[in-house]
């Protein structure tokens, strides 16, 4: 036996022993250890015990083509032996970035003209947030500094990512949010409308956008960044008054609009990205995640014209080394021609994605089901202990993991957020592969129902 497949036979004890997972207490998860995956193929991953799952969730939000594309590899392959790496620091660049920074920025019907290139969505965040800053500053008006976000909003985990964030079991670790940074409502009508109108509630959140400024004094704030549709925070899609209402207050208040896209972007709304869904153009988008499919790591902040203007006239201290990777830049580069050339974005909008609404449709009956909202193939059901008062379980969380856990034992990963399980599958999952989703996770239901009762 070679050394290599010694250690594999015994892989879980080595994660155990030396590696610390995202987002876990490894105390926990050791007593069980981890499942671990070992390949993959369309939208289907396989365990290291043979057994399958339909991933109902494409990684982590981003696997927007599917698994298995031997385009990319061979892309990437070829690029590895063309040039590995170069910096676009000193005066340079690479022909993968310059090209990529074209094709991104042609799908945003000509309104963000530019592109600055990171590793990841986090790294995007701290980019953009930089940028906000720098770009008053450079207009004269230095004071111009507060940054407001959401409750319940996500937008990576570096410390301007958590700190924008609205989650606050990650401000608890690590003294957070950082100064001038502020979180106004979220569009949450479910559990947070009461007796108004969805509507009339997403009126009211947005306008904690308006009194925030006043209260900083809008000489004072620089920007106000939201997820088109909040994705970790449980694809909360808003109700249609609440976009319009955000923009007209930036506009009105001179702030710039930030449209946080890692997950929104790339397709996974039945538009290239979010807020062409929702019919306005932000001044700043950072993107990750589908840009690549997740093959490599990628992101970047696309800029409009007004912004890039105002950066560009002086030096900007800001960049990676990873910044426009070339092998990464030429797998998301492969990455859009196929979305492209498949037409996977028309194929969310016309078909697959409302026959995902359809299928969600159907468990509107189901006794645990208060709601299912969705865009595109992003989706949400919320679970309700009375859907009729639109009451909640004591213990969201709880629910969540238990149907979660059923759903993955039948062979499908969903992921649960509080009360509400998450879909976000593979651009390319077919009409059958979505019928077993609706299907397990009605099964799933119903053994979670039978069994809190
Ligand atoms: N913005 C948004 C909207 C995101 O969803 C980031 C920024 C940060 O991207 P990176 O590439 O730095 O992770 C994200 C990431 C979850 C989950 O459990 C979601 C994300 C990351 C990890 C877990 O839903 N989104």
């Amino acid at each position: 036996m070679s050394e290599t497949s010694v250690a594999l036979s015994n892989l879980g004890a080595i994660d155990a022993a030396h590696h610390i997972h995202p987002f876990s207490n490894m105390t926990k998860l050791n007593e069980g250890g981890s499942r671990i995956i070992e390949r993959a193929e369309g939208s289907t991953i396989w365990d290291s015990k043979g057994k399958k799952y339909l991933d109902a969730f494409a990684g982590l939000w981003c696997v927007n083509i599917g698994y298995g594309r031997k385009e990319i590899a061979e892309a990437v392959a070829a690029q590895m032996n063309e040039l590995p790496y170069y910096n676009l620091f000193f005066g340079t660049t690479t022909p993968p970035a310059a090209l990529l920074a074209q094709k991104i920025t042609s799908h945003t019907d000509g309104k963000l003209n530019k592109v600055f290139f990171t590793g990841s969505g986090s790294e995007a965040t701290d980019t953009w947030f930089r940028m906000a800053r720098v770009y008053w500053a450079a207009k004269g008006m230095p004071s111009k500094k507060q940054i407001i976000a959401r409750k319940n909003g996500y937008h990576g985990s570096t410390v301007a990512g958590a700190s924008l964030g609205g989650m606050k079991y990650m401000h608890e670790q690590g003294a957070l949010p950082i100064e001038g940074i502020h979180h106004i409502g979220q569009p949450h009508w479910y559990a947070e409308g009461g007796d108004m109108t969805p509507d009339e509630f997403a009126l009211n959140v947005a306008r904690e956008l308006e009194a925030k400024i006043d209260e900083l004094g809008e000489e004072n704030v620089a920007a106000f960044v939201a997820e088109p549709i909040q994705g970790a925070g449980g694809v909360i899609v808003p109700p249609d008054s609440y976009w319009p209402e955000i923009v007209r207050i930036c506009k009105a208040r001179n702030i710039l609009l930030v449209a946080d896209e890692v997950i929104c972007g790339f397709g996974r709304t039945g538009n290239w990205f979010g807020h062409q869904h929702y019919g306005f153009v932000p001044d700043m988008a950072p993107v990750a995640k589908g840009l690549s499919s997740g093959y490599l790591p990628i992101g970047g902040v696309l800029v409009s014209d007004h912004v890039a203007e105002v950066i560009m006239a002086d030096d900007f201290n800001h960049g990676y080394t990873y910044s426009g990777h070339p092998v990464c830049a030429v797998a998301a580069l492969e990455n859009l021609r196929i979305i492209e050339e498949e037409k996977l974005v028309e194929r969310v909008r016309d078909d697959i994605g409302p026959y995902l609404a359809k299928g969600l449709a159907t468990l509107l009956d189901h006794d645990m089901v208060g709601d299912v909202q969705s865009v595109g193939l992003m989706a949400a059901v919320q679970m309700a202990k009375n859907k009729k008062t639109r009451e909640r379980f004591e213990k969201p969380d709880d629910v969540g993991t238990l149907v979660r856990n059923k759903c993955v034992d039948a062979g499908l990963i969903m992921r649960a957020t509080g009360d509400r399980m998450l879909a976000s599958p593979p651009l390319i999952i077919t009409h059958e592969e979505v019928d077993f989703m609706i299907r397990t996770l009605r099964g799933a239901l119903d053994a979670a129902w039978m069994e809190m009762k």
